[in-house]
């Protein structure tokens, strides 16, 4: 059975959320990234940058979100969540992933890092006003690319949509203005999803009781 490592609202979910829209089976292995999870021998041997997500099928051991998603679209093609190899859709799904890496989710992650993740010494508050800039930047492309769709890729919801969404999800929740009706139109199509509200419940179930 695959193995999803992860912890509630991080990257993992982009593939919790994946396994559910594609109605398969899979093990929810929660890394403690507060208490040093991330960092114990067990999950270094895993992922040795001690980051989640990491995917196990098998032998195979995968890192890094939108190759895992990748990965799992291509297991099971005829769930049809990402396009079939050679096609021109397949080149959009490319473009798409590779623009929420490359363009979408880094101002993001350098809020993050200069925020809370480096070590204090290491952070750059002037960083911020031009991390929103490149955020709003990116979102102008996305507001182009997606037009009056309903999805990135034409009619149909799939892996694409849950690399963009659960980024936007991420910018909201780091208090970036997302202004465009087309943009928030989509997301909330998006995050309505069933699968997601599984995916959700399923992580956080994982978690400790609070007192
Ligand atoms: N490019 C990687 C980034 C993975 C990543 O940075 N994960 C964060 C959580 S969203 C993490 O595990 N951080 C813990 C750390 O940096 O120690 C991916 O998309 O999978």
């Amino acid at each position: 059975m695959i193995k999803i490592y992860g912890y509630p609202q991080t990257r993992s979910r982009r593939l919790t959320w994946m396994m559910e829209e594609l109605e398969q089976d899979y093990e929810f292995v929660l890394i403690d990234l507060f208490n040093g999870g991330g960092q114990s021998p067990e999950f270094l041997a895993i992922n040795p940058a001690g980051k989640v997500p990491a995917m196990a099928d098998g032998d195979l051991l995968l890192t890094e979100s939108a190759a895992i998603l990748n990965y799992l679209g291509d297991k099971w093609p005829e769930k049809q969540l990402i396009p079939e190899l050679g096609t021109a859709a397949r080149g959009l799904f490319y473009q798409w992933s590779h623009f929420v890496m490359a363009e979408l989710e880094q101002p993001l992650w350098t809020l993050g890092k200069h925020r809370f993740a480096l070590p204090e010494e290491q952070r750059v508050p002037e960083i911020m006003p031009t991390a929103s800039w490149e955020f709003q930047k990116a979102l102008s492309i996305l507001e182009t690319g997606l037009g009056d769709k309903p999805y990135i890729l034409g009619d149909s919801f799939g892996g694409a949509d849950i690399l963009i969404s659960h980024t936007l999800i991420w910018g909201i929740n780091f208090k970036q203005e997302v202004s465009q009706q087309s943009i928030l139109d989509y997301l909330e199509r998006c995050r309505g999803r069933d699968a997601l509200a599984r995916a959700i419940a399923r992580e956080e179930a994982l978690l400790p009781e609070k007192e």
